[in-house]
């Protein structure tokens, strides 16, 4: 279906990545639309690169706009449940979002992946498979690139990453292939409770000729009357198996490599890795492009990335755990020989963190509490350290942290309370303990 714009009227919501990359679609059409942006933002952060002829109503909404609309576009960060949208629904009025007008001009086969952790690690994984293989591949969507802008590169297959904010406002997007990786607590600011949050992650397949599914979280599971294959530790289409006594991942039956020979680090990214090889079958990228991947990719930062070692004490940055499941995903099987310092806190979604206690109980660590939503740490140890911000945490963790010792960023948290977003946070993590170190180093020496 294509995009009947002619002398419509067409009204997009919010002027962030994903705004200003429907206004510069539209407006490439030159199907005779006229365009206007509304931002309840007082600093709408697209406006200075905003086409002259598309106007912009910023700080507050413009109902005269809203309810005379022929189609309204609506970015992800704004919820379909805002009185605002949902006087404008009451009036029949058709709302999208980006990924919908994507659906409607794409030309090339798409594969679709959500799930509330491994979304990016997986996507990503997944082109420099078909990048390996010499396919012209796009990747984007909620990984940080706007799927709309990829269009224009006229790509042979695209790997979207989608939330389920996008998955919401989505209908008609036909994929080769659609994984829903996993679920657990997030959004629940958006949400009317975690079944409210699947049933906006299953609308992935809807329109897909492949679902593939976790069989260690059954809650993923694809729709009986859908064509369906499933991924997971001990069974599965995409499952692990002891070859010569070392584990293996294999496709359905046949050995594919060593688990020891993925490059990737920490037993959730086996499943990623699964999940991706079926992924990458579905559209026929070979074998041996796969498995070059899975040997040489290392991941993406801000994902327990080691962003310094100073004096035998390691400093992580997971800055984008943002759900207490993938701290969770963190701690898993972590082994130290001294002490962990785990910094955790932020914008805690209306999560709710108990499910880090066992696993805490079981480790060494001291838990420095920060940010808007920190107190909701700190019943989680006997003794917390409850500070404002994560610089505060490091300070102290800098003067009491010995060799062996390792400084964890996982936060559990969104970074929006105190920074603009998780990368902001976890470079500030990165250079902070850089400067202190550096610092410390300078006090010893003086000493
Ligand atoms: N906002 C307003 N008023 C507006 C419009 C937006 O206050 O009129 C606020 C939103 O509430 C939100 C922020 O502005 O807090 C950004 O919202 P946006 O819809 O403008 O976001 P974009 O800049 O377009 O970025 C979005 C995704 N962000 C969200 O869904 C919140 C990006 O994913 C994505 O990379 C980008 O589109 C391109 O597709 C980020 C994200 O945090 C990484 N995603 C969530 C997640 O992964 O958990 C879903
Ligand atoms: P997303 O895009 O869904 O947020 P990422 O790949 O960016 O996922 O990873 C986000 C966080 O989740 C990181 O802290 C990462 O270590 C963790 N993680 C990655 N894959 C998984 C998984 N399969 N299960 C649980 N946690 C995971």
């Amino acid at each position: 279906m294509k995009t009947d714009a002619a002398n419509k009227h067409i009204v997009v919501i919010g002027l962030g990545m994903t705004g200003l990359s429907v206004v510069n679609h539209l407006v490439a059409k030159n199907d005779g639309a006229m365009i206007s942006v509304i931002d309840t933002r007082d600093a709408a952060p697209g406006a200075d690169k905003l086409p002259q002829n598309v106007a912009l109503n910023a700080g507050g909404w413009n109902m005269d706009w809203l309810l005379n609309a022929d189609l309204i576009v609506a970015s992800p960060g704004i919820a379909l449940a805002t009185p605002e949208l949902k006087a404008a629904a009451e009036k029949g009025i058709e709302i999208v979002g980006d990924i919908e007008l994507f659906a409607r001009d794409v030309a090339a086969p798409v594969i679709g992946i959500t799930g509330s952790n491994g979304k990016s690690t997986v996507t990503s994984l997944l082109g420099e498979m078909a990048k390996a293989a010499g396919v012209n591949v796009g990747v984007g969507g909620n990984i940080g690139f706007a799927a709309l802008d990829m269009l224009a590169y006229d790509h042979a297959l695209y790997v979207l990453e989608l939330s389920s904010f996008q998955l919401e406002t989505t209908s008609s997007l036909d994929m080769a292939s659609a994984v829903f990786l996993n679920l657990s607590e997030d959004h629940m600011d958006r949400y009317d409770g975690m079944e409210d949050y699947r049933q906006a992650k299953l609308r992935i397949f809807d329109q897909t000729q492949l679902a593939l599914w976790n069989q260690d979280d059954l809650q993923t599971k694809a729709p009986e009357d859908k064509y369906s294959e499933s991924f997971g530790f001990s069974q599965g289409d995409y499952t692990l198996t002891l070859k010569e006594g070392n584990e293996w991942l294999t496709a359905k039956g046949e050995p594919v490599m060593a688990v020891s020979d993925i490059a990737l680090v920490g037993r959730h990214n086996v499943a990623n890795c699964l999940a991706a090889m079926s992924l990458a079958d579905s559209v026929g990228i070979a074998r041996d492009a796969q498995c070059q991947a899975m040997r040489e990719y290392c991941g993406l930062p801000h994902r327990c990335q080691q962003v310094l070692e100073h004096n035998g004490i390691w400093w992580v940055n997971d800055s984008k755990a943002t759900n207490p499941a993938s701290t969770l995903a963190a701690l898993d099987g972590l082994q130290l020989p001294g002490k962990l310092h785990l910094l955790v806190g932020g914008d805690g979604k209306g999560a709710e963190f108990s499910s880090l206690q066992p696993v805490l109980a079981a480790l060494d660590v001291t838990l420095y509490c920060y940010g808007r939503d920190g107190q909701a740490f700190a019943g989680l140890v006997e003794t917390p350290v409850v500070v404002d911000t994560m610089q505060q945490a490091m300070d102290i963790a800098v003067q009491t942290a010995k060799s062996g010792d390792m400084v964890l960023l996982s936060p559990a948290c969104a970074s929006f309370d105190q920074f603009t977003n998780f990368m902001v946070r976890g470079e500030t993590f990165a250079a902070y303990a850089q400067a202190i170190t550096a610092h410390s180093a300078l006090e010893t020496v003086s000493e």
